[in-house]
């Protein structure tokens, strides 16, 4: 059996206090399964030339870290990552800020991945690279001579031709794309996606009957992946954390009041402006709710030094405040906002204690909050989930209450048929959803991807020669 090196932007090493977030446990239970190597960045950036990575070994995973150039890690990170790709593959033309000097930052800290990584790979390894940060690390590390299979999966959405071709840098992109062996999305729309693109820079001949694609003198696979959760192991979280002081304190607060749920990453792709409107508009349209439900929004924060970042906190500061100024009553506040962390474990007994999990972004890869949501409920009584159609995981979870969240209006109808759904109803959602989640556990969407990894054929002369060179 291979060895198997999954690569990402950035790996942190497990702590006995917190449970890692979606994508790493993900990672995390890929490589307990066969032994095998993470790496990545450690999370510190220095002045001089990054040295050699840091080694540690935990639980028979090996975690190699490696530092990043200071300067460098902005344009990469803040920069060409989430200022260029992030939006624009979500569709928000408008908050791109280009700059060719992060474009270059971007290919210098993928070499620099390559270079650190190539020595650490042995004949065995088969490797699996996550995500938009690390697009031309294949293209590198065959460059360096690497032969072994090489992988890409794409946790977020992958633009139409139409919109990918608004970046200078389009077909490079879509060239390293195609220097992997297989390359996975999260959904059907983003495997067109990438279609429409291969049929642009390579021509229509380059999409063959069987799925795969025809690049040069090579055949890759590019495929679906959906990324699921491990059911048993949320479920088991729940349960055990809605015992938990800091779950029952919050419960009690509610003085039997219904509690509605979001939890999203502070990011202007997961609809949270949108989100506060239409509850507003849903205290306004059904009044008897006044002083009846409790909005709980947990919201950490992220990218803090990216602007549109910031701007997007002071709106919902302001949306919150506004929506709580008007409404609350000296015992009740309509919305509980929150910009912290919690372990995923109380976060877990927090989604089980909800009547209602809204989740409703403006686009995203999949979201897995949705799908914990719906795992942390009780069989017996469970809430409802309001999910954007916009959403990866809305194909997945069509047993949800899908709304469009720009239509805040509807928005605003369905948490009303959510707090008013009857048990039946609710049951049978739940039980529907349920068996999909448990389907497609995270098991198996890791076993999926290492079996394609393992069937691949890496080109016999390593440094391939790509398309248009
Ligand atoms: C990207 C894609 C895709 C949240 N708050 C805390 C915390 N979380 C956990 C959640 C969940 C994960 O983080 C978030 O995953 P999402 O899927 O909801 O969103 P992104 O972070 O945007 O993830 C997304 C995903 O990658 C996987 O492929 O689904 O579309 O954008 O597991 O529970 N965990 C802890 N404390 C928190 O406060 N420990």
């Amino acid at each position: 059996m291979s060895r198997l090196v999954c690569v990402s932007n950035r790996i942190s090493l497990p702590r006995k206090s917190a449970a890692p977030g979606g994508l790493a446990v993900g990672i995390l239970s890929a490589l307990k399964r066969t032994g095998g190597l993470w790496f990545g960045w450690g999370g510190e950036t220095i002045e001089q030339e990054p040295g050699e990575p840091d080694v540690h070994i935990r639980e028979g995973v090996t975690y190699a870290t490696i530092d990043l150039k200071k300067d460098e890690f902005e344009l990469y990170y803040n920069g060409y990552a989430n200022e260029v790709l992030w939006p624009l593959f979500h569709y928000f033309q408008r908050s791109m800020r280009y700059a060719p000097e992060q474009r270059d930052a971007y290919e210098s800290v993928n070499r620099t991945f390559a270079q650190k990584l190539a020595p650490l790979i042995t004949p065995d390894d088969v490797i699996w690279v996550h995500d938009y940060h690390l697009i031309p690390l294949g293209r590198r590390l065959r460059e360096l001579g690497v032969r072994r299979p090489l992988g890409f999966f794409l946790h977020i959405p992958f633009p139409n031709i139409e919109m990918l071709r608004v970046l200078p840098a389009y077909a490079e992109l879509l060239r390293d794309l195609t220097s992997y062996d297989v390359v996975g999305f999260q959904t059907e729309n983003d495997l067109h996606s990438f279609h429409s693109g291969i049929e642009q820079l390579c021509g229509p001949e380059a999409l063959r009957a069987d799925g795969r694609i025809r690049v040069g003198d090579r055949t890759i696979r590019a495929e679906v992946f959906p990324i699921g959760i491990d059911v048993a192991s949320v479920q088991s979280e729940a349960l055990e954390a809605s015992q938990a002081e800091v779950v029952k304190r919050m419960t009690d607060s509610l003085m039997g009041r219904a509690l509605m749920i979001g939890v999203d990453r502070l990011d202007y792709s997961k609809g949270l402006v949108e989100r506060f409107q239409a509850y507003q508009q849903f205290l306004e349209a059904y009044p008897d709710n006044l002083g009846r439900i409790t909005y709980l929004q947990i919201a950490p924060l992220s990218r803090s030094d990216v602007r549109a970042y910031v701007e997007i906190r002071q709106a919902l500061e302001q949306a919150a405040g506004r929506t709580n100024g008007r409404f609350a009553d000296t015992d009740w506040t309509p919305i509980r906002y929150l910009n912290r962390n919690f372990p995923h474990a109380t976060l877990m007994g927090l989604l089980r204690a909800a009547n209602v999990g809204i989740v409703t972004p403006l686009r995203d890869g999949m979201n897995l909050v949705a799908k914990e949501y719906v795992a942390a409920q009780s069989a017996e009584d469970p809430g409802v989930l309001i999910l954007s159609n916009l959403a990866g995981a809305a194909r997945e979870l069509s047993a949800a209450l899908q709304v469009n969240p720009y239509d805040t209006r509807s928005v605003s109808h369905a948490i009303q048929a959510a707090l008013s759904m009857s048990l039946q109803e609710r049951r049978e959602r739940h039980t529907a959803m349920l068996q999909v989640l448990k389907r497609n556990d995270i098991a198996a969407w890791t076993r999926r991807f290492v079996e394609a990894l393992e069937q691949a054929h890496p080109p016999e002369n390593a440094r391939v020669r790509l398309v248009n060179q």
